[in-house]
């Protein structure tokens, strides 16, 4: 196999009530009850050493059977892709009124089992969170990826879409985690990814979209919003033309009777030098109603993305303030959207560092469908060459009471429907996938895309529940290997926090590619993204008094962050400006901190590194060799942050390290 399986490993089990499942049962032939059927003949035979035969037969009395039915009058019940396991004498039932019920209901059978859970505690009704859980993948026709480190694409080569059996795996591994909708194509749309929405990729994307049916997964793309334009077919893309808008109607029209189960498009306009409705004078609403306008008919749905900011800023301005710009944007448009539009907003209002509040637009906008969206691919978190386990981050993203109403104000309440009623709403996370054959580059990045399905799914899973939920099915069931995996894991993005960027300032990456410290690689560029140090202080001041950033937080959230005292400490100089001597919570110095923390950051490193070492002959020589590796590199490239840093702070300030340790004068 030149790929490999990851968490659906399906390493053999010693499963103690040992059920001999001769059959399987399913009374409907749609197409994700037959993947379903297929992935437990695979999984069984695999895990347990049965070879279990299927038909739509019903079982006779004496056989042990899996028994997939579904129950087309039980929408109530399920929902679209909710499930029950049941167990009723000999036999165990997995009930859905979908058959995307069934298949979500087989995948978690199969990992119950993978993980020796007792087949009682796998009984129950089981339901999503999130309506909508989507990979975006920022893959180009050429086969690049843009902020990819794992090797080129899978879905691109040569400007050619591929569809082959790691396509197919592809589908499986992430359905069996939720994904229920997978954008292909950057956001970026650029060369011949503007002609995906012509004819000459139709039968491959429609090849694509068949197999992704299969897995309950509805294929987006992300468009060009100039397409009239960079199609030659017309002189404008402004969303008041006719002429737009009867090509965008015929064009909807086209692709949507070519290609089957496609669920709508992805767009990034007017940002980072996108074309969008701007051009001409229209607002964001205008121009994505007239795209919803265009596949309304098809039931498809427009995902328009927010991460809309001025990239050409002066960094001697200190009045403008990049995190502004997505409330200020959008808030003014809520209640102009179409149903059938969502927004996609990053859970930062800067760009996926290590540490930033969370957007104030989630739950602000009341009357617009919302989609968080996060980050798999470790653009600013190690590029997968440093371990960082991300689902802590999201876990608190979350769970963030934005107080936008007096309950169900969490941010997983606005982005599953709970808040304000919405059905067009979810998650979406840039994949962290390429055509390394382990999928991730870093074995143990696989844990974030496990981890991202799991958590949307289910926004109430552990981080420690998912990661030894992944280590078992990834690697062994054996104790020792769970905690030393999950230690490293729990442990990553605390000490990558510790060690790079202190206190929620962000970024201080080379720029460009974003990786390895440079404290100053962005200082004086024209990004908006400034830490303003001096010899005396380091910050933005966005309180009330500064820029006014805070004031984008409904109370008390605004109070809180705008008073020093009462903002957290890790999101201190995100929205303060702070004087070096400023005493923390801890009885430290701002300073002192600064330095303290980066000399324990390399220190959670050394220890990731015995951990993983005590687990050495335990699992796969290959997989422990080449993490080995990774981390060791880790840990260099660690002290070069710790380095870079501190004595960046030493050479400002003249202020020793308390400890007397080293640092370069
Ligand atoms: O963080 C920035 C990345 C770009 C990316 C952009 C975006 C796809 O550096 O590579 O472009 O965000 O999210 O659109």
């Amino acid at each position: 196999m030149e790929w490999e399986q990851c968490w659906l490993n399906y390493h053999k089990v010693d499963y103690k009530t040992s059920p001999a499942f001769q059959h399987i049962y399913h009374n409907s032939d749609d197409c994700r009850v037959l993947s379903a059927v297929q992935e437990l003949k695979t999984g069984l035979s695999a895990m347990l050493d049965i070879t279990p035969f299927s038909s739509n037969q019903q079982p006779e009395r004496t056989q042990q059977s899996i028994q997939l039915v579904i129950l087309t009058d039980q929408l109530d019940r399920y929902g679209l892709e909710g499930y029950e396991i049941a167990l009723d004498g000999n036999n165990i039932k997995i009930l859905a009124a979908t058959g995307a019920g069934i298949l979500y209901g087989s995948f978690s059978l199969l990992r119950g089992i993978a993980a020796s859970v007792p087949l009682e505690q796998l009984c129950g009704i089981d339901q999503p969170s999130a309506p909508l859980r989507m990979l975006n993948h920022w893959d180009n026709l050429d086969g690049s990826i843009e902020r990819g480190y794992a090797g080129n694409s899978f879905f691109f080569q040569d400007s050619n879409v591929l569809v082959n059996s790691r396509t197919r795996d592809y589908a499986r591994l992430v359905s069996s985690i939720g994904i229920d909708a997978v954008v292909i194509n950057n956001v970026n749309v650029v060369n011949d990814a503007i002609s995906l929405v012509t004819p000459r990729y139709y039968d491959s994307l429609k090849k694509l979209s068949t197999t992704f049916e299969a897995y309950g997964i509805k294929l987006f793309l992300s468009l060009d919003f100039s397409a009239p334009i960079d199609l030659n077919a017309l002189e404008t893309a402004d969303p008041f033309d006719e002429k737009v808008q009867s090509w965008w109607n015929r064009k909807m029209q086209e692709i949507f009777s070519a290609v089957p189960n496609l669920g709508g498009f992805l767009i990034k306009a007017d940002s980072e030098g996108r074309p969008g409705p701007f051009s001409y004078g229209r607002t964001h609403a205008d121009g994505a109603n007239m795209l919803a306008r265009a596949v309304a008919p098809f039931g498809g749905s427009i995902i328009w993305r927010c991460f809309v900011y001025d990239c050409q800023q002066d960094w001697r301005d200190k009045s403008s303030d990049r995190a502004k710009s997505g409330y200020d944007n959008f808030m003014p448009l809520d209640g102009q959207f179409l149903d059938n539009v969502a927004l996609q907003i990053k859970n930062g209002p800067m760009d996926f560092q290590v540490r930033e509040p969370v957007s104030p637009l989630l739950g602000a906008m009341q009357q617009t469908n919302q989609i968080l969206e996060v980050q798999i691919t470790q653009e600013y978190t190690g590029q997968q060459k440093h371990v960082c386990y991300l689902v802590p981050m999201w876990r608190e993203i979350l769970q963030f009471h934005t107080y936008c109403q007096a309950n169900n104000d969490r941010v997983e309440d606005v982005i599953s429907g709970k808040t304000y009623g919405n059905q067009l709403c979810g998650m979406a996370a840039v994949a962290n996938t390429g055509n390394e054959p382990n999928w991730t580059g870093s074995d143990l990045a696989a844990a974030n895309l496990y981890g991202y399905g799991r958590l949307s799914w289910n926004a109430n899973l552990s981080s420690e529940q998912i990661a030894s939920e992944w280590i078992q099915l990834t690697f062994s069931a054996n104790p020792s290997v769970v905690r030393a995996i999950s230690d490293i894991l729990i442990s990553s993005w605390p000490a990558y926090e510790k060690y790079t960027s202190p206190l929620g300032i962000g970024w201080m990456v080379n720029p460009g590619h974003h990786f390895g410290p440079n404290v100053d690689g962005y200082e004086y560029d024209r990004w908006g993204t400034y830490h303003r140090a001096d010899f005396e202080a380091i910050g933005v001041d966005r309180t009330s008094g500064g820029t006014g950033y805070t004031r984008q937080y409904f109370s008390p959230n605004f109070e809180t962050y705008d008073d020093v005292d009462t903002c957290p400490e890790e999101l201190l100089l995100f929205f303060h400006r702070v004087n070096y001597h400023y005493i923390l919570k801890s009885g430290k110095t701002l300073l002192q901190h600064i330095y303290d923390t980066h000399f324990e950051g390399v220190d959670d490193v050394r220890r990731m590194i015995s951990q993983w070492n005590s687990i050495h002959g335990l699992i796969d020589e290959t997989v422990f060799q080449r993490t080995l590796e990774r981390l060791n590199f880790q840990l260099e490239h660690a002290m070069l942050w710790r380095d870079e840093i501190n004595t960046y702070f030493y050479r400002k300030t003249g202020i020793r390290d308390k400890h007397g340790r080293t640092i370069v004068s």
